[in-house]
């Protein structure tokens, strides 16, 4: 089931939520997520394999634009069921062209008003009728990921709507990526948080380096950060090296609650001039 919407709207912050568990990194930015990302969801008498995806990109600029809308159309055609997840305000231009996506692959619908802590009650329903009118949904369920409020029915909404089929993973996979991958993410989620303007557009993040010690040795993981130019090098690592010993440190504990294990953190900076317009490059990264 993949999960689709405008960026920004809470996609990644509600399969977290429905999994108990953070695997999709999120930040206050649109187009934090940059891959499709699978989260298992094992409900009592249903598996759901839940996709995260970025958010709709109307035009791309460059290679990694493109990629990433080629990661949420990829998504979308290869899912048996879909969560259209939106702001609780009444579609606009995005949420239509995602919902004529949508009706073309034509398998069943869900939609996700997410945010409702932000709302009053009384305003949910008439953006729930003007969607309704978009698209046979087959629900409309508000959540509050954050308040976790709404998520007992939305996984029971998945669960009723997937088609029936084998589980296809064993119970005790969380998803498809590796762990590599994820700290990966991790690190650039500081990176979404802390640094202004096109600086997080700029970088990319590859765990280099991934060395699993014993006990309570902790694990050694060396990652690059590209960016793309001299100047946002030097932005990125402040200074004395303040700023970017600052993602370390916050990125370090997450980590840690990722593998389990205790870790050291290395980064490096490098800089790739116009990596996102590179092919080759976005493929390794993604
Ligand atoms: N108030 C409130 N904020 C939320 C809720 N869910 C997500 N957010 C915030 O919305 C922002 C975006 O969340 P993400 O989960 O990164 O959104 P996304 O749709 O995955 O965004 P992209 O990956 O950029 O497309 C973050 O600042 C979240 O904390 C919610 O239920 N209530
Ligand atoms: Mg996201």
């Amino acid at each position: 089931m993949a999960i689709v919407g405008r960026a920004n709207v809470g996609k990644s912050t509600l399969l977290n939520a429905l999994l108990g568990q953070k695997l999709s990194i999120v930040s206050a930015k649109p187009h934090t997520t940059r891959h499709r990302l699978l989260g298992v969801l094992n409900g009592s008498d249903f598996q759901a394999a839940l996709i995260d995806t970025p958010g709709f990109l109307r035009k791309g600029r460059d290679q990694l634009d493109a990629a990433m809308a080629r990661q949420l159309s990829g998504a979308l055609g290869d899912a048996h069921a879909v969560v259209l997840a939106a702001e609780p305000r009444y579609p606009g231009d995005v949420e239509r062209a995602l919902i004529d996506q949508i009706a073309s692959v034509d398998v069943p619908a869900l939609l996700v008003l997410t945010k409702t802590d932000t709302i009053a009650k009384q305003k949910l329903l008439p953006v729930m009728a003007r969607y309704a009118e978009t698209h046979p949904f087959a629900e409309i369920v508000p959540v509050s990921a954050l308040e976790r409020d709404g998520l007992i029915p939305l996984a029971e909404a998945i669960g009723a709507h997937l088609p029936e089929q084998d589980a296809l993973f064993p119970p005790e996979m969380l998803t498809d990526r590796t762990t590599r991958f994820l700290v990966g993410e991790l690190v650039r989620e500081k990176i979404f948080e802390h640094y202004a303007h096109e600086v997080p557009y700029d970088t990319a993040v590859e765990v280099v380096t991934f060395e699993e010690r014993e006990r309570e040795a902790p694990d050694y993981i060396r990652a690059v950060v590209y960016v793309d130019t001299p100047s946002q090098k030097r932005l990125l690592i402040g200074k004395g090296g303040g700023a970017l010993k600052e993602v370390g440190v916050l990125a370090r504990p997450e980590i840690e609650a990722l593998t389990g294990r205790p870790a050291f953190l290395e980064l490096w900076v490098k800089v790739n001039t116009r990596w996102r317009r590179k092919a080759g490059f976005i493929q390794r990264t993604l």
